[in-house]
């Protein structure tokens, strides 16, 4: 997006989505959106949210419009966002957010949009926060989001009363290839929080899914120490699956997969067992995830793209965290 056509002195940051290896499911404390477990993710390079901000003297609400539409029902999450990072008594803003992909289709669209929120809002304020600050606030909108806010591969612990985040790995540094095949393009049929307030009363898994959860990370962490493919694509499968159990088992059922999802997850065992470095992963939403080591991204692409039910195929990197890009 240029800043041409916007009003002089807007603030531009951009974030990119992150995709979770190791998930977060669950709340420890829903007032304060403190994630029940810790989770390991990567930020993707291609796939962004470009958010511009100005607080206006003379307006009397915040305003926000999304891909060039009045984005009224997320107004309040937003606003709120930005009393946080300006605190209660700022001016009021106007929002507008651009992302280069589908929105709301689990593809982490509000881990992005809230990343470069807050780090556009903190530019507008004065700029005086760190990037754990920033992280935290984040967080505190979208629990995802605290993650965007670093680069390449990423940790979040999850604490008893705040969050910590870090880079465990540049991206330069374990090169890793994320190929996204979208299966459907509508609004996911639940939101990830109400979803997990369900799963946390209803899914009798669910204990157990928080009791091991420290199991999978370190063996991730030690995956990524050791640049182990193949032992991250084990524990990254075994952990969203087991996440989809949780989703599964809760009543009613939180159900995100299609027919496609289950195709290609089928085309990534196929590839697996001709020797490629590929493994899937699936959020709230249809759309898989498949990660991969760069020489095997192209038999990737070409496999989900012929694979059924694929609308469409998208290539990242890993890539930076949350920044300015057109600063105050
Ligand atoms: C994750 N997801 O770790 C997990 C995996 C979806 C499945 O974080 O309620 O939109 O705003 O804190 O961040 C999506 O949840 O949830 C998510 P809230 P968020 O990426």
């Amino acid at each position: 997006m240029s800043n041409s056509g916007l009003a002089k002195m807007r603030v531009v940051a951009q974030a990119q989505p992150n995709i979770a290896l190791i998930k977060y499911w669950g709340k420890r404390d829903h007032s304060l959106n403190l994630p029940a477990v810790s989770s390991l993710s990567i930020t993707l390079q291609s796939l962004w949210t470009r958010m511009s901000i100005e607080f206006g003297d003379d307006a009397e609400v915040d305003t926000l419009r999304v891909n060039d539409r009045d984005a009224p029902a997320m107004l309040a999450r937003v606003s709120h966002c930005l009393d946080l990072v300006a605190g209660p008594g700022r001016r009021y803003a106007d929002i507008i957010s651009h992302s280069n992909f589908p929105i709301g289709a689990g593809l982490a669209s509000s881990a992005s949009a809230f990343a470069a929120l807050v780090v556009a809002a903190d530019e507008e304020a004065g700029g005086s926060r760190s990037c754990l600050e920033l992280a935290r606030l984040a967080g505190a909108a979208s629990g995802s989001a605290a993650r965007s806010l670093y680069s390449g591969i990423v940790e979040l612990t999850a604490g008893e009363d705040q969050i910590d985040v870090r880079t465990v790995c540049e991206s330069s540094d374990w090169p890793l290839e994320v190929v996204v095949a979208i299966t459907a393009e509508g609004p996911k049929p639940i939101g990830s929080g109400d979803a997990m307030i369900r799963s946390e009363t209803t899914s009798p898994f669910y204990s157990s899914w928080l009791q091991r959860q420290d199991d999978d990370l370190e063996v991730a962490r030690d995956a990524v120490r050791k640049r182990d493919f193949a032992k991250l694509a084990t524990v990254a499968e075994h952990n969203c699956l087991k996440m989809h159990s949780v989703m599964w088992s809760s009543r009613p059922p939180v159900v995100y997969w299609n027919s496609a999802t289950l195709s290609c997850m089928e085309t990534i065992r196929l590839l697996q067992s001709d020797g490629h470095p590929v493994f899937f992963t699936i959020d709230a939403g249809p759309q898989i995830k498949a990660v991969c080591l760069p020489e095997a991204a192209d038999a990737v692409s070409n496999a989900l793209q012929q694979t059924v039910g694929v609308i469409d195929t998208m290539q990242s990197s890993l890539g930076a965290g949350a920044r300015i890009l057109e600063p105050k």
